[in-house]
């Protein structure tokens, strides 16, 4: 093995440790995290530690050293596995996907990255343009949607607020020919607030700090983020680098110039995160003033009103009035004009301005996609594309206090653990099964029953919500808290005060707990059911319907209902989100996946430092020595005789340098037999399983004696040769 290091970087595959305990495997982890080798594989699964540093493993030349080899050929890495995929779906035809899971800031969408930029490194050596076209917007997206969909958490200053999964579409000769980008469940209460030591979305601030005077003037801005409401909640506003914001900023447009927004969109979405910031300062006063009733309301500050109208480029009257007033259909057909409280018209604006950011971001996802659409293919000339798919969702996290968003992000991890419960057993058992072996299972957690606690019908928490929530007005959150006690209170991975009333870490009437596969969560029910149902008065998606900007327009189509028509009871958010999360579920299951597991080393996000409580608890929830186990039941290891000769051929003299026995199946034998060690393995198709892990611990042993002498052996040679 070209690449091969010498035992003081630990194992490369953890399958090769000599016993499977956690003390093992965490010694391994610390001893290449302390070389700087972040990366290990356990068979074909990668996991990958947060250096939380630059190291140099990146870029054109270690791209080279991956392109083309096999995954045991070189060092652990992300490109190996990015290659692996890509190979598994040139060679076979087939859909692959790579599925990056971890918790938050494990260093999820840095892979990702990295990923996609081996894949556009070895792809179009014929320099065509389209393909060129195709790579430059797969690359150029990632910065426009962390712009949009990322923001400084306490957990991680660039975390993804939304999930991404990206399908690359390849042609026969396995260039990128297009792609689609599916997004999920954007962090939207984030627009408005944020807290302590957070911040909203990019976005806001690269605008603020790095645009130009002349257009922050047009847009009515300042330049301080402090000015506005919804950019001061979390005072995280000094705590980045102090110009990292205009730099972005930079990046961002020139990343849509190439990726084909035309000036006059990114106009728009210049106005419309300023009519956001501005929407965020209209407080509401109750008053008599100009022949108004008392209890009428009026915008304290008009010119706020003035600026959203011209920004959203709608009539000032009526922008006024969707904030003040709705319309309701009273009766039968006839519309009437109610006004609001302030709490109302504070509701009805937060709402307004939360809706309008996430249209704005699912409108630049859908921009996106409607660029890397493939094109002009036709299945019957150009032969059917194959999809390789890159998954990075929000990881697991856990807050001070948690609500309906980590909720929703913490079920979808339970769902990826379930998928990688399946698809590792289940691949497994077809490997065995296609190398005509047979196997004994492994016992793992299986969080399924955590799974159906979420999304059980009728009874699951998102279908007791979504019954909240269809009971208009008189349930209350806390209502909600109760029936949930009623159905789970003998649920092993349910609890609350009321259930637990020596608990104090709950608040009664306020709290429930899940004891998630990644650890304990306790959830604040507070604005559950507001944040289901995400309603937004009619009057605003008609009035932004209704606007001359055509870009804002067409992110409202909904608003060309009349208020009559809309009768139908919209599903909520947290039944969208489920039915999204089975969708993805299915599409990855059918595709073959490749797994990178992220670990976060340390929680203070620093460079060097690996807490071992923090990891050992990582590497116990992500099932990782069970994936070890599983690979290794029954038969310790199993590799392609190839590999296996590459790896041992030294310790054997037919087989050294090379052999000349016919086959690989035949040299390992040979080799096996000189060892004594037949009896141990059996002889798969194309790979040769291995039963007990001490063979391969007597084989790596004989190796490692051997490799100094040839070391020692090739240095004379290279000497003399001088
Ligand atoms: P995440 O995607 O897993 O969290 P990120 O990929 O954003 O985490 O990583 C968090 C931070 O860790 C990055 O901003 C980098 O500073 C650092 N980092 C991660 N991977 C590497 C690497 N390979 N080399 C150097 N630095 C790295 V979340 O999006 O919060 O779940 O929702
Ligand atoms: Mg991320």
């Amino acid at each position: 093995m070209e690449d091969e290091e010498g035992p003081e970087y630990g194992k490369p595959d953890f399958v090769l440790l000599d016993q499977v305990t956690m003390e093992d495997f965490m010694r391994n982890l610390q001893l290449r995290f302390e070389k700087d080798r972040i990366y290990t594989y356990i068979g074909e699964v990668l996991v990958s530690v947060n250096p939380y540093q630059e190291l140099p493993l990146y870029g054109p030349e270690a791209i080279a050293r991956y392109q083309g080899r096999e995954l045991y050929e070189r060092p652990p890495h992300l490109y190996a596995v990015a290659n692996a995929a890509y190979r598994a779906m040139k060679r076979r035809s087939r859909d692959t996907c790579i599925v990056i899971s971890g918790e938050s800031g494990a260093g999820k969408t840095e892979a990702s990255k990295h990923i996609m930029q081996y894949i556009a490194a070895v792809t179009n050596p014929s320099q065509r343009a389209e393909v060129e076209r195709v790579k430059d917007v797969l690359l150029k997206s990632t910065c426009v949607l962390e712009a949009f969909g990322n923001a400084r958490t306490n957990r991680n200053y660039n975390s993804s607020r939304f999930g991404k999964y990206m399908d690359i579409n390849f042609d026969f000769k396995g260039d990128p020919v297009g792609g689609h980008i599916h997004s999920y469940l954007l962090e939207k209460s984030r627009v408005l607030k944020q807290h302590v030591g957070e911040r909203n979305f990019h976005a806001f601030y690269q605008l603020l700090k790095g645009s130009e005077e002349g257009l922050l003037h047009k847009l009515h801005l300042e330049r301080n983020p402090a000015v506005y409401n919804f950019t001061r909640q979390g005072a995280g506003l000094n705590m980045t680098a102090s110009d990292s914001d205009e730099r972005s900023y930079r990046a961002v447009i020139e990343a849509m110039k190439v990726i084909g927004f035309s000036s006059e969109e990114v106009e728009s979405v210049h106005r419309i995160l300023a009519a956001i910031l501005h929407l965020g300062n209209i407080e509401f006063v109750e008053t008599e003033e100009n022949g108004l009733q008392k209890g009428d309301l009026v915008v304290a500050e008009k010119v706020l009103v003035d600026h959203v109208a011209e920004l959203t480029a709608t009539p000032r009257d009526l922008v006024s009035r969707s904030l003040l007033a709705r319309t309701v259909a009273s009766g039968g057909r006839e519309l009437i004009e109610k006004g609001h409280t302030v709490a109302e018209a504070s509701y009805a604006r937060d709402a307004c301005a939360k809706a309008v950011y996430q249209r704005l971001f699912e409108w630049v996802v859908d921009r996106i996609n409607s660029v890397m659409e493939p094109r002009g293919r036709d299945p019957r000339r150009d032969g059917k594309d194959t999809v390789i798919g890159v998954l990075d969702i929000y990881g697991f996290e856990v807050f001070p206090v948690n609500s309906f968003e980590q909720f929703c992000i913490n079920y979808c991890n339970e769902k990826l653990q379930q998928l990688f419960i399946q698809l590792i057993l289940k691949q497994e058992q077809e490997e065995y099964e296609r190398e005509g072996i047979t196997w004994q299972t492994v016992e793992y957690f299986n969080n399924a029953t955590i799974v159906d606690l979420v999304e059980r019908p009728h009874r699951g928490i998102l279908a007791v919500l979504d019954e909240a929530c269809s009971t208009a007005g008189t349930i209350t959150d806390r209502i909600f808290l109760q029936t949930l006690d009623t159905h789970h209170r003998h649920h092993p991975h349910y609890s609350s005060r009321q259930l637990c009333p020596t608990d104090k870490t709950m608040e009664f009437g306020r709290d429930f707990r899940i004891k998630h596969y990644a650890g304990d969560v306790t959830y604040s029910v507070e604005g559950f059911i507001d944040k289901n149902r995400d309603f937004l008065f009619q009057d605003f998606k008609r009035l932004l319907y209704n606007s001359t900007d055509s870009t804002l327009r067409a992110m409202w189509p909904d608003g060309q209902q009349n208020i009559t028509e809309v009768t139908k009871r919209p599903l909520t958010a947290g039944t969208l989100f489920k039915n999204s999360m089975v969708a993805l579920v299915e599409n990855l299951a059918c595709k073959e996946p490749f797994y990178v597991r992220c670990i976060k080393p340390n929680e203070d996000k620093v460079a060097g430092r690996l807490d071992e409580d923090h990891c050992r608890h990582q590497v116990a929830y992500l099932g990782l020595l069970e994936n070890v186990r599983v690979r290794r039941a029954g038969f310790a290891s199993r590799q392609p005789y190839p590999r296996f000769l590459l790896r041992y051929k030294m310790t054997c003299e037919y087989t050294w340098p090379n052999h000349l026995l016919g086959s690989d199946k035949a040299a390992v034998n040979a080799l096996l037999e000189q060892h004594g060690l037949q009896g141990d393995v059996a002889f798969g198709h194309s790979k040769l399983f291995i039963r007990s892990p001490r063979t391969l611990v007597m084989l790596e042993q004989s190796r490692a004696r051997l490799i100094p002498i040839i070391v020692l052996l090739l240095q004379k040679a290279w000497r003399g040769t001088l």
